[in-house]
């Protein structure tokens, strides 16, 4: 059965109809990133309310035809003994501090096997949902994360973590409107990670079907 896909700009303008008519012709509605699009539309459209640019790919949700839709900017190509990912997941997450279960979140487990501190790192992943097949895929160039030399780290992308990927932290936004979020078909997560002059690292990580919002 042939299936139609909504065109970005026309979803947009969807979404913001809907929330006009839902709440007046002139509605005075929070923006709470400035990004021009109220925060119940950017539910409606899938983008995060605190994030003017969801997908990080530069161009802000209001102006980018493809808000879900960052193109993967790593270099393919590199030297090898980069940082490499040694797991990932996005269900079943566990705190090893506090020793509890917690809310359902990407998690990438990455080593550092070179004999210096990496830095720069740049992290892609697209997540598939299965039974639709529609896909979403994120950028981010984590400036300040530093990966020290023969260590090994995990990297969080939860909606409590930083908004700035610019922070010197391991944990950082995660878009709550995702379909990670909001539909509980089984998902599939595909993520690659690299450090300047590096030959990036890939890893796919499933997610059964089932909720993701709260810890199980
Ligand atoms: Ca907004
Ligand atoms: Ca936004
Ligand atoms: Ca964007």
């Amino acid at each position: 059965m042939a299936t139609y896909k909504l065109p970005p700009t026309l979803g947009l303008c969807l979404a913001l109809a809907i929330v006009s008519s839902a709440f007046g012709a002139a509605p005075n509605l929070k923006d709470t990133d400035g990004d021009g699009i109220p925060d119940v539309a950017e539910a409606l459209l899938g983008t995060d309310p605190l994030m003017a640019d969801t997908d990080g790919d530069g161009i802000d949700d209001k102006l980018d035809p493809q808000p879900l839709q960052a193109a993967n900017t790593i270099a393919q190509g590199g030297k090898p003994g980069g940082p490499a990912i040694a797991a990932a997941k996005v269900e079943d997450n566990f705190d090893s501090v506090t020793k509890k279960d917690v809310a359902d979140h990407l998690e990438i487990t990455i080593m550092n096997p070179a004999g210096a501190d990496l830095t720069g790192l740049k992290v892609y992943f697209t997540i598939r949902d299965d039974k639709t097949l529609r896909t979403e895929s994120y950028m981010r160039n984590l400036t300040a994360f530093k990966l020290n030399a023969g260590t090994s780290t995990v990297l969080h992308f939860d909606v409590g973590g930083s908004l700035d990927a610019n922070a010197p932290t391991d944990r950082f936004r995660a878009n709550p409107n995702s379909m990670l979020y909001r539909t509980a078909n089984a998902k599939t997560l595909t993520i690659q990670i690299a450090s300047a002059g590096y030959a990036p690292s890939s890893i796919t990580t499933k997610k059964d079907a089932g909720t993701a919002e709260k810890a199980d």
